[in-house]
């Protein structure tokens, strides 16, 4: 995102995409969407973008299903696992699904610190323990000016937290992702000061919009959409929903976070999606919906202020300048 301009004016992105998706739309025409073909084609292919293409990642338990999108179109899993920021996997839009293969999200271990009364290191296995997984259908707004409709599986962040019984310290909440050399070619470059990190008001990590997500699309989270564990906060920009988790802290200072670390005057704190400000290199006024029909020429729709969940989430901020706070 710092070093990108934002997908309405970013010419190599656009190439990419468009190019990417007229190819699959010319396979899909002439009924060779198989892998084999792209392989000859020259594309790499990894294994999670093999598992991606036959949607066979094992299925999910789900408790219910809740459209929290006002019935708007889903985006196609394939959309939504093929065009990524994950830059521990390389910084365009397509290296997560081609670089992800050799990842291994299991086994998996989060390190629970600071102030609450249990704190130690738990299992994937026990941190899903007594949790039933729901499917929720989140509008998704990246800061870069794309968006997407997706099912994530997944369960409230607060019924993670509250197990762990916060002190009256734990004033914000600080979330590291797994820093895997050998498994995330992304990390020989210096895009970012990794490990990935984000954080939390503790209201707002508390407040039930916010999922920890293990799956979507009714499966289990696939490498490149942060496998096993992340976070999705659908009233902030796509940033804020950290990926492959592996270290909640409660602390009592607003922790320090990757891109705010990065450049402190366009990636705030907070990065509540709001249409009224807007990012020192671009307006955050429209987004444009990933696969929506039209592909690059369809018309941008209009950002609303928490992404449209102000009903949720507006109160978390209320009397703060939001301008000031963004
Ligand atoms: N560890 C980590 N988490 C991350 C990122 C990243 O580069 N590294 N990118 C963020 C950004 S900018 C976005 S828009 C979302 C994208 O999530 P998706 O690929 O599942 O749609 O992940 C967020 N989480
Ligand atoms: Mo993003």
């Amino acid at each position: 995102m710092l070093i990108k301009r934002p997908d309405d004016i970013a010419a190599a992105e656009i190439t990419d995409e468009s190019v990417y998706l007229g190819r699959r739309r010319l396979l899909r025409t002439l009924g060779l969407a198989g892998s084999a073909l792209l392989v000859g084609c020259g594309q790499k292919q990894g294994n999670t973008d093999a598992k991606a293409e036959t949607d066979s990642s094992p299925t999910l338990d789900l408790a219910r299903k809740t459209d929290y999108a006002n019935g708007e179109a889903q985006t196609s899993f394939k959309d939504a696992t093929h065009y990524n920021n994950y830059y521990e996997f390389g910084t365009d839009k397509s290296d997560p699904a081609q670089n992800a293969g050799k990842f291994q999200p299991k086994p998996w271990s989060v390190e629970i610190a600071g102030h609450a009364e249990v704190t130690g290191s738990f299992t994937l296995e026990d941190i899903l323990k007594g949790q039933s997984i729901e499917e929720r259908v989140y509008r998704m707004r990246c800061v870069e000016g794309w968006s997407m409709v997706i099912p994530w599986a997944g369960f409230s962040l607060a019924d993670l937290l509250k197990r762990f019984k916060p002190t009256a310290q734990a004033k914000y909440v600080a979330f590291t992702t797994v820093n895997r050399p050998a498994q995330m070619p992304g990390l020989s470059y210096a895009a970012l000061d990794w490990p990935y990190r984000e954080g939390l008001r503790i209201d707002e990590a508390m407040n039930p919009l916010a999922l920890l997500a293990t799956g979507m699309y009714g499966r289990e989270l696939p490498n490149q959409n942060g496998a096993p564990l992340r976070l999705v906060l659908p009233w902030k920009y796509g940033f804020k929903g950290i990926k492959s988790i592996v270290k909640i802290e409660f602390v009592e200072r607003q922790p320090r976070t990757s891109w705010n670390d990065a450049a402190a005057n366009e990636y705030g704190f907070y990065s509540n999606v709001n249409p009224d400000v807007d990012h020192p290199r671009w307006s955050q006024k429209t987004e444009r919906r990933i696969g929506a029909g039209g592909g690059l020429f369809a018309p941008r729709i209009e950002t609303k202020p928490f992404n449209g969940y102000a009903e949720q989430v507006a109160s978390l901020y209320a009397g703060m300048d939001l301008h000031q706070n963004f």
